[in-house]
């Protein structure tokens, strides 16, 4: 196989780093070049609103986020910067006030009708630019926004000495409602600043010009340059607001940032530190910093750059021919939103991850707990972008302390037998915050919010395995967590249940015991525990959660063979008249994805996610929805059912920029860019039950790839190379040692040496999995795997002739079928006991005697093949006692 060698299409624009040809089989995965990704237009974004969300270029570096529109008369530069939020105000539809757009810069050209334009953003280089000619002369504009020096860069230049002239003019957008200030021009700098008057924020911009050639002259408000070689503008901002509790715990709006410093200090000193250093050296560094991240991980699935412009892409998708190209870009894009989206020291990603153009975004660009914050850190652990979870972290950290108040509240108000009088009630889940409030409960999302937000904590650990970082940054949160929530939860019929409790955005709310709170509180019961082991603690609260957790009661299997959303569901759906059986959140599936608690251990579990499913159906068009749906699927390992909400995800609501609009509008809302990451690394690879498995639901359209570094929970650095659907490589980076349980249909057949070719020791179980004792830095590759066809299960399982005692079954049988092997799981059991095989018909006549005890209970029929080798999948059917 020869990975594509992108080309440079039609614009001349440059081509960073590209991809080298590898043959297969020689050299590591892991030591190979990812391929050329970008984005790119023959034309600038329109200068509207609805450019901004479907054609302009974001780039960003947590400090300041960028939405570039590539203008040839005027370039519009839009800046948001997190932290400038307007008051929140309620009843005004979804579109409310909250981060505020903090400029909106121009550059005047007044260059009309260029020739041959092209502008692109660059994945593997973090770098966009423009490119145009008019008059004989080539106009060049480069762009980028770098974390370590805390400043947007453009270069911008022509390829005729003097030809370059332009006037930069940085403007306050709504100006007037609550927002104060003034631009002002000095020497080579604009400054503008002001203030936000709700909480009180100061704001500043500064843009230096520094011109080679020609001249430049300051006006009142803008900076002009003529007849340049070339010129740098840099841009920094900043406001007054800082991590600090007080933000939170101060109840006046106007006193929350009190006392903190004027951001004029700080930008200036960040624009004086970055003009000591040259155009290269920015750049430099910025890559470094970028790169040490973006190349972590790579996929190809085949494709080659396609020679037309990346809205054609969009536009032709599911039918074009370079369709894998813009799965491949989606995959990569999500990476880069959260790489400028996600800095430690900046705040987290909202709604809108880091851009707003507008005064009143959807929802106020908060931070929603019930699904959106969660799925933007998805691909932070699985695509392997760990420790851009700390922005989110130190966030967490300043608006916890009124999280703990609230929590001490809700004990006194829901459960007060089981208040600490001395207010250590652990903290509860909000459902939304933004910089300066956090909300208390709100019955829109049970308080399984709290321990969600735990899990990513977990998670952070899971993934890294940093034993500091569990005890100083993760533990206390997971304490604290499970603190609260076993004091919350009430003693019902023996197991302990949520009350009051909602499943997210559901209209049957206030009820008890929804799966949704009782997965997340039991997972992070469970983890809390694990995570005490592991750090060697003890004490009389963890001896509490230990007799709690197996009353926590996480699953209960409905009558249509369902994972029910409230206990009081029958049948799928029939709790309440009020509920839409196709809802976008799917909230009760949450133990199977992003969680660990419903995993190949628990298949009856798993058989009940997938009944689940089926019946929400397909017809939810919510951009995060669709996404969140791609990782569900690949966990019950149907990479092509999962890969049809892929598809309608970049067919229906993927932009021309590749933003993803919500539901129409076009509304942006970020969680999808993120959610589809992490949707793909789901199919490609997993890790719920700490056995990694690559390509665990790879779709048949990918039948041909290969990936590199996608991180397993154990911080194992996985690779694989496929063809045909069937890995012809694997390879693992031991990051932290340990055990790596290692899985994929006949692995345990396979040739596995180190990467020095040294023979590896493993334990097999069956054919499928083995077990590797490895060092910390040791690289296990696995090549030589024998092919395995999967075996075809049967189909189409009925309970027929049921008299009580006995019941006859009928089924649909498989070509591959040697014998059938039938089992059952008995009311809310994870795992299925055999309870026949060899079964040469495809029919069985089953009596039992405890079979009129048994209220419910869910039967599964698999095919052995005359190899020995059994289905993984199975037909399914729901016995109900009448
Ligand atoms: C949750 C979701 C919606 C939307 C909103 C911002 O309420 O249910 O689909 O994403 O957040």
């Amino acid at each position: 196989m020869t990975i594509a060698i992108a080309t440079s299409v039609l614009t001349g624009v440059i081509l960073a780093p590209e991809a080298c040809a590898v043959e297969q089989g020689a050299g590591l995965i892991a030591d190979r070049p990812g391929k050329a990704m970008r984005l790119w237009y023959d034309a600038p974004a329109p200068d509207s609103d609805l450019g901004w969300a479907n054609a302009s270029i974001p780039m960003g570096n947590g400090y300041m986020g960028i939405n570039v529109f590539g203008g040839t008369e005027s370039e519009r530069i839009q800046i948001t910067e997190n932290s400038l939020y307007d008051w929140a105000d309620k009843n005004s539809g979804f579109k409310r006030r909250g981060v505020n757009n903090f400029a909106e810069v121009y550059m005047d050209f007044g260059h009309t009708k260029p020739g041959n334009y092209a502008r692109e953003l660059n994945l593997n280089e973090g770098v966009s630019r423009v490119r145009y000619e008019l008059g004989g002369v080539t106009y060049s504009r480069e762009y980028f926004t770098s974390y370590p020096d805390k400043v947007m860069v453009i270069r911008l230049s022509a390829s005729k000495k003097g030809a370059l002239s332009f006037t930069l003019r940085p403007t306050i957008p709504f100006l007037g409602d609550g927002k104060s200030g003034t631009v002002s021009a000095k020497g080579d700098t604009v400054t503008l600043s002001g203030v936000m008057t709700y909480f009180n924020i100061q704001f500043e911009g500064q843009f230096k010009v520094i011109p080679k050639g020609g001249k430049m002259k300051a006006g009142n408000d803008t900076i002009t340059v003529s007849d340049a070689d070339s010129a740098v503008v840099l841009i920094a901002v900043g406001t007054n607001y800082q991590f600090d509790p007080q933000v939170f715990l101060t109840p006046k709006p106007t006193e929350k940032l009190k006392g903190f410093p004027h951001p004029h200090a700080k930008v200036s000193g960040t624009i004086a530190d970055a003009s000591a250093k040259s155009y290269e050296q920015l750049k430099a560094n910025h890559q470094a910093d970028y790169t040490e991240l973006y190349d972590r991980v790579s996929l190809d699935l085949g494709a080659k750059e396609p020679a037309m412009t990346t809205d054609k892409l969009v536009d032709a998708y599911p039918d074009g021919a370079s369709s894998r190209y813009l799965e491949e870009l989606a995959f990569q894009y999500g990476r880069y939103m959260l790489i400028c989206s996600s800095r430690k020291g900046t705040l987290p990603p909202h709604l809108q991850g880091i851009w707003n153009v507008y005064a009143r975004p959807p929802w106020s660009s908060q931070y929603l707990h019930d699904t959106n914050v969660q799925m933007a850190y998805a691909p932070a652990f699985c695509a392997n972008l760990p420790e851009l979870f700390e922005s989110y972290a130190d966030f967490f950290n300043i608006f916890v302390h009124q999280q703990r108040q609230y929590a001490t509240q809700y004990i006194e108000q829901y459960n007060p037998s089981q208040l600490d009088p001395n207010g250590d009630n652990g903290w509860s889940g909000p459902f939304w915050t933004n910089p300066y409030n956090v909300t208390g409960k709100s019955p829109v999302a049970g308080f399984g919010t709290g321990s969600w937000i735990a899990q990513m904590f977990w998670d952070y650990y899971d993934y890294t395995r940093d034993e500091s970082l569990l005890a100083e940054t993760v533990y206390p949160v997971m304490y604290e967590q499970a603190n609260f929530v076993s004091r919350f939860v009430k003693e019902v019929d023996g197991v302990l249940l949520a009350d009051p409790s909602s499943s997210p955005e559901q209209k049957l709310r206030n009820t008890v015991g929804t799966t949704f709170d009782q997965q997340m509180f039991y997972e992070n019961h469970h983890n809390t525990l694990t995570a005490a082991k592991i750090l060697g603690r003890s004490d009389k609260r963890l001896d509490i959660y230990e007799k709690q957790l197996p009353l926590l009661d996480p699953i209960q299997i409905g009558k249509s063979g369902q994972i029910k959303e409230f206990r009081q569901e029958e049948y799928y759906c029939d709790a309440d008249k009020v509920l839409d059986p196709h809802h976008r959140h799917t909230s009760m599936l949450l133990g199977e994805y992003p969680g660990q608690l419903i995993n190949d251990t628990t298949p009856a579990w798993l058989d009940a996610v997938k009944k689940t499913l089926t019946l929400r159906t397909r017809k939810s068009n919510i951009g995060w929805a669709r996404a969140e749906r791609v990782a569900f699927w690949a966990r019950v390992h149907d990479g092509d059912e999962a890969y049809l909400f892929f598809q309608d995800l970049l067919g229906g609501n993927f932009l021309h920029n590749l933003f993803n609009d919500h539901r129409g509008g076009p509304l942006f809302q970020a969680d999808a860019n993120y959610g589809a990451t992490a949707g793909v690394a789901e199919l490609l690879m997993q890790s719920q039950d700490h056995v990694v498995s690559p390509l665990p639901a790879l779709p048949c359209a990918w039948s041909d790839g290969s990936y590199r570094g996608l991180l397993a929970r154990g911080n194992f650095e996985v690779s694989a190379q496929w063809s045909n659907g069937q890995a012809s490589r694997v390879e693992v980076v031991s990051n932290a040692g340990g055990t790596l349980a290692l899985r994929y249909p006949n692995v345990a057949k396979a040739v596995i040496k180190t990467s020095e070719g040294q023979t590896v020791d493993f334990v097999a179980k069956g054919t499928d999995q083995v077990s590797i004792e490895t060092t910390k830095g040791q690289i296990v590759v696995v090549t030589d795997i024998p092919a395995c066809t999967p075996v075809v299960a049967p189909s189409n399982l009925k309970v027929v002739k049921d008299v009580k005692s006995q019941f006859e079954l009928a089924w649909t049988g498989s070509k591959d079928a040697a014998t059938y092997n039938l089992y059952r799981a008995v009311g809310n059991a994870p795992d299925y006991e055999r309870i026949a095989s060899n079964i040469k018909g495809t029919g069985f006549v089953y009596k039992a005697a405890d079979l009129k005890q048994i209220d419910q209970m869910t039967l599964k029929v698999t095919t052995v093949r005359a190899d020995g080798r059994e289905s993984r999948e199975g037909a399914t059917a729901v016995r109900l006692l009448h």
